[in-house]
């Protein structure tokens, strides 16, 4: 738990540069957070030995892996093989496929290897970020009131009538 306290902070890793706009939203609710991350492109087919650089000393700076990939999107999976740390999984959408292939890609992992996978596109990144401020908080007292003041607010900013 003090490990956790220690180095709070969040990966977020995407195949390509053009996977951004995307991924971007996995970092709104780490903003409103403040939890530290840092957004960097590793590609499962482009940079594969980026990807083993990374994975391999990922647990000496990171509490957990948010990755994001669009179509043969091996780089979830990939970066889980190598690194104890959580990964959580963003289809990002793909022009051929409309991100199915992506979902596909990285929701359908064979035992013994985890990727917690979330929804297909901007969702799927803003959930991820969720989701890990989530985990984060179990081991952080602080995180968990300001994560509870977060979900407050969002129902609070839901209207009774529409206008
Ligand atoms: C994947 O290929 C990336 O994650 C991206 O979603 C997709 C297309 O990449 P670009 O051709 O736009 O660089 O590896």
């Amino acid at each position: 738990m003090s490990q956790v306290n220690k180095k709070m902070k969040v990966a977020i890793i995407m195949g390509s540069q053009s996977d951004w706009p995307v991924m971007e939203n996995a970092t709104t609710v780490l903003n409103a957070l403040d939890i530290p991350y840092k957004a960097m492109v590793v590609s499962a087919h482009r940079t594969p030995k980026r990807l083993v650089e990374f994975a391999e000393n990922a647990e000496n700076e990171y509490s957990l892996i948010i990755a994001g990939a669009g179509g043969a999107a091996h780089l979830p999976g990939m970066a889980a093989s190598m690194t104890w740390l959580p990964v959580i999984g963003v289809p990002v959408m793909s022009k051929a496929l409309k991100g199915m292939d992506s979902l596909l890609s990285i929701v359908q992992m064979p035992k013994g290897v985890a990727v917690a996978t979330q929804a297909i596109g901007e969702a799927g990144a803003f959930n991820a970020g969720l989701i890990a401020a989530q985990m984060l908080a179990m081991g952080n007292e602080d995180l968990q009131v300001k994560l509870k003041a977060w979900r407050q607010a969002q129902t609070d900013s839901v209207a009774w009538e529409t206008v």
